[in-house]
């Protein structure tokens, strides 16, 4: 007997990679190593994104980096990585390994430096690279290039130019318009949007009197923003044709649900591993499975975007 993680209604097809579930790994979350993206993976993940890269290592900001608060978490990592020659290293180890597709997240500070990350991690054999152009904090790279219809076009334009798999694009909520960042992607040729990353956050110690994060401000996710999340997805779907994975405070079968009947053909769970573990990805994949058996769906691309024909 199949296992509800392999029944086929769960399958779903992402601009051409093939998910056996829609859950997810989102960015940022776990390290690079093999080991930590095959527990993952034995966890139910359908596909794994990794930590983003750049083409030198960084060091990231001071600690603190993480502070918890209600319903969420706010981080300033500052993008802390080993650069993309050591990188590779990893990508191929844990491509010897896993089962389920690798993404690779992959940020620059110009066009070039995207295109050249990318066509590393490709050739490393990534599934797909993941353009971060919307981390919420380091300075002229993420949301800075993000937030520019101009210079979001160039970057995506150039990485398409170079790479054969296909090409996502995480999109910032901190912009007036979510929508229009997506079409200007889409237009580029984006594959796949994935929305969205962190909402600009800060938090502050009474005793002290001063900013808690080292870098002082951060980026929110967890529930506190799947509000929100739901919300860009809905107005992504209203702009453009492509594919959207949905991302922000995913803990439950329930959210993951809300994410697809708003437009979403996956989704990226992170903050919630952190109190449910692992076995996250399972139990929502199970959970999706039972409602779509229940609502006598027999694939979860019947509710993609349902909300928008009621
Ligand atoms: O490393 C970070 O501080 C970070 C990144 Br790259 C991102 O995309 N989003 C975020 O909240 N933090």
């Amino acid at each position: 007997m199949k296992t509800p993680l392999e029944t086929e209604r769960l399958n779903v097809n992402l601009a051409g990679l093939r998910l056996n579930n829609p859950t997810m790994l989102a960015s940022g979350i776990l390290g690079y190593s093999a080991d930590t993206l095959e527990s993952i993976a034995e966890g139910g993940a359908g596909a794994v994104v990794t930590k983003s890269v750049g083409l030198k290592p960084r060091k990231g900001y001071a600690n603190p980096t993480v502070v918890q608060v209600n319903c969420g978490l706010i981080n300033a990592m500052g993008l802390p990585n080993p650069g993309i020659e050591e990188f590779t290293k990893d990508i191929r180890e844990a491509k010897a390994v896993l089962k389920v597709p690798l993404i690779a997240s992959v940020y620059g500070f110009s066009a070039e430096e995207y295109a050249t990350v990318a066509v590393k991690a490709a050739k490393a054999g990534a599934d797909a690279v993941e353009l971060n152009v919307s981390c919420p904090h380091v300075k002229e790279t993420g949301a800075e290039i993000g937030q520019k219809p101009e210079v979001l076009a160039e970057v995506v334009k150039k990485v398409k130019a170079n790479v054969e798999k296909p090409v996502f694009v995480k999109l910032s909520p901190n912009v007036a318009d979510i929508a229009e960042m997506a079409e200007t992607a889409a237009k580029a040729g984006a594959d796949a949007l994935t929305a969205i990353n962190t909402v600009k956050a800060m938090a502050i110690d009474l005793e002290t009197a001063k900013p808690i994060l080292g870098n002082r401000k951060g980026g929110l996710s967890g529930q506190a923003i799947k509000p929100i999340a739901v919300r860009c997805v809905y107005e992504i779907y209203e702009r453009v044709k492509v594919p959207i994975i949905g991302c922000g405070g995913i803990t439950n079968w329930r959210d993951a649900v809300e994410f697809m009947l708003a437009g979403a053909t996956a989704v990226q769970i992170g903050t919630a591993i952190a109190q449910k573990g692992p076995n996250v990805f399972k139990t929502v994949a199970k959970g999706i499975d039972a409602y779509l058996k229940r609502k006598g769906f027999r694939s979860v691309n019947e509710t993609v975007g349902m909300a928008h024909r009621s």
